[in-house]
């Protein structure tokens, strides 16, 4: 493989945008050649390839959803042949078929090329040991990471997840520098060693946390930076996209989207306008060179802000802030939105509280109930009964103020919550089942 190309990521604004838009026109026309499932949709709408004049025309191009890709199960959106494919990834999805995500060599060498940018940029490179914990296999995260890392000259070290306790004496065995991995299971990790004796901070080498692959605060971002001694980054993708592809830099002000690679819009999802960067609305995505599987205007579902403005470390590139949740795993609770990292966000602003919850949403008759399980941390727990008594109250009255709905609360002993090596699902909703 090539090695990367650094030099891309300062490329002036006007150069990218040109860049930008004499490949958006390329993928386009491509599409509209040799996809029949692109020219029916384009055709739907009234646009055609030469209607693109400029980089803004992009929001004349239909939307895509999720479910056209599962609606053209497994591959009748692939604009490859077959004999181009050199890989597959498949994501299980909540509803109904999974996603099938094919790739060219070509797919893949771009994907590596933004994995070694996202890791450079959170300051890793050759003599760096990085651990990759994210899964392995049909998951975009463990190979998608592992050829980023290797692109950029680092040593890999393949974990995958699971057998946990091993990967903590291996990481400090083998002075491991850098890990990828959900933040849930980091937290898990961190849980784990201190059981062994082992504290992060103290008797590993490890510096930095590349963690994603599901929502998490600011506060947890800083819970984790203070008890494990690391710098942890977000990371960001979807399999549509390729797997992991976008992150932050040692800034740590918002996530990268490498322009060569994609286009972003935030848009509003009632109206499907494209606002205006510094407004919050639904991320959207053009890929710009991909082969196998072209994503053009992918409608994600997921919430963020485009920051337009270029970053203190160098790179013009646009970034997104940290995505605030999904229009889709938003909970509607008597009528008010609430979204699972406005919970987390506003629990661990508590004292006493541990780093694990679960959401219960319940119906009793016609009204919606909702119920915050809470792990204390370990000093709270020895507390006297009447100091929980406070504590409950406190975390009860701090979550309705942020949610505007009233919340049941439940006080949990530490480590009795599920843990997770992938990701974590924090919400059981009983209305639907
Ligand atoms: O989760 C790809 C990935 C792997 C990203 C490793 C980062 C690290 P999917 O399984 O298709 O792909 O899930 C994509 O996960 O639409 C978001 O809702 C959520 N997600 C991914 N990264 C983040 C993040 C991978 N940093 C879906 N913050 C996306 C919040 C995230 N949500």
């Amino acid at each position: 493989m090539p090695p990367w190309n650094p030099r891309m990521e300062e490329i002036p604004r006007d150069e990218l945008q040109r860049l930008q838009f004499r490949l958006l026109k390329t993928q386009v026309y491509r599409l509209y050649s040799f996809s029949e499932f692109y020219r029916a949709r384009m055709k739907e709408q009234g646009v055609h390839p030469d209607d693109i004049r400029s980089l803004a025309d992009a929001a004349k191009l239909p939307f895509m959803y999720k479910g056209d890709l599962r609606d053209n199960y497994p591959d009748r959106i692939f604009s490859a042949s077959r004999d181009e494919l050199v890989r597959y990834h498949v994501s299980s999805g909540t509803t109904g078929k999974p996603t099938v995500v094919g790739y060219t060599r070509h797919d893949i060498e771009n994907w590596s090329e933004s994995l070694a940018r996202a890791f450079t940029s959170c300051g890793l490179g050759r003599g760096d040991v990085i651990q990759v914990s994210y899964g392995y296999g049909l998951f975009t995260g463990g190979l998608g990471a592992h050829y980023g890392a290797e692109r950029i000259g680092a040593t890999v070290l393949p974990t995958s997840v699971g057998n946990t306790e091993r990967q903590i004496e291996l990481m400090q065995d083998l002075h491991v520098t850098a890990i990828a991995c959900t933040p849930s299971y980091l937290l898990h990790m961190g849980e784990v060693a201190e059981k062994m004796g082992i504290s992060i901070r103290d008797d590993t080498d490890l510096s930095a946390g590349i963690l994603g692959a599901e929502p998490w605060s600011e506060q947890m971002r800083e819970r984790i930076e203070d008890w494990l001694g690391i710098k942890a980054y977000d990371i960001y993708g979807t399999s549509e996209l390729s797997g992991p592809m976008f992150s932050e830099c040692t800034e740590q002000q918002g996530i990268h989207i490498w322009g060569d690679l994609a286009l972003v819009e935030v848009i509003d999802s009632g109206t499907g306008e494209v606002l205006a960067p510094g407004e919050q609305g639904e991320l959207v995505i053009t890929m710009l060179q991909k082969e196998a599987l072209p994503m053009v205007r992918y409608r994600i579902g997921d919430i963020t802000v485009l920051e337009d403005e270029p970053c203190a470390c160098g790179r013009t590139h646009p970034r997104i802030r940290r995505i605030s949740g999904r229009v889709d795993d938003m909970l509607i609770i008597r009528g008010i939105n609430v979204f699972p990292s406005q919970v987390e966000h506003a629990l661990l602003e508590i004292p006493g509280i541990g780093r694990h919850f679960q959401i219960v949403v319940d119906r009793q008759g016609a009204l919606d109930t909702m119920l915050v399980r809470v792990e204390i941390s370990e000093e709270a727990f020895s507390d006297k009964i009447t100091d929980l008594m406070v504590l409950k109250k406190k975390v009860e009255n701090r979550l309705r103020s942020t949610l505007n709905v009233a919340v049941g609360v439940e006080l949990v002993e530490p480590g009795t919550l599920p843990r997770f090596e992938g990701k974590s699902k924090k919400v059981i909703d009983r209305r639907s089942m």
